[in-house]
């Protein structure tokens, strides 16, 4: 039996190609960055691909969990290679901003139509954005630091070879512990 309303089911839909899409945006950017030896810095981008695909599958299978029809849809192609690493990962926040809101569009709903089942399965993305957030920051962090600190591109070869093993997660500000 169908547990989730039809706009729920359609929204959800949706939502699974938007996070393919997410998947090709790290996909496309990975692929430049490592056209300009940034290797470090594509393997923290095809890292991060690969789980933006694991919760285009996840909405996939809660979808077919509640009894809703699964939607395949065409993705949209990735955008333009950036100009540089600043604007590659700014680009990759500003896409992250932009699912975080698509996600709270979920949970509205959710909690206007009652439907705590979804409701609870949307808290998982939005805890999930808060991290994948505060981690795209901090890397921007780090390259305002390496860039602004030298000149010539030592510090950013530091920042590639930094990213190459970075974790995929951040820590959110409830697990924190001191
Ligand atoms: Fe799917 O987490 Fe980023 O967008």
């Amino acid at each position: 039996m169908k547990r989730i309303s039809d706009q729920m089911e359609e929204m959800l839909n949706k939502q699974m190609t938007r996070e393919a899409y997410q998947a090709q945006v790290y996909l496309s950017y990975g692929a430049w960055a490592e056209s300009h030896s940034f290797q470090g810095i594509a393997t923290f981008l095809y890292g991060h691909m690969q789980e933006e695909r694991e919760h285009m599958f996840k909405i996939l299978k809660y979808i077919l969990d509640r009894g809703g029809e699964v939607k395949v849809e065409a993705i949209k192609a990735a955008p333009v290679h950036p100009k540089d690493i600043g604007e590659c990962l700014n680009n990759i926040l500003d896409h992250e901003i932009q699912n975080s809101k698509e996600i709270d569009k979920i949970v509205k709903l959710a909690h206007e139509e009652s439907d705590w089942a979804t409701f609870n399965f949307g808290q998982w993305f939005v805890k999930e954005q808060i991290e994948e957030e505060t981690l795209i920051n901090g890397v921007i962090d780090k390259y305002n630091l390496a860039s602004n600190q030298i000149k010539d591109n030592h510090n950013l070869y530091d920042l590639d070879k930094d990213l190459a093993t970075a974790p995929q997660e951040a820590t959110t500000p409830r697990e924190e512990t001191i």
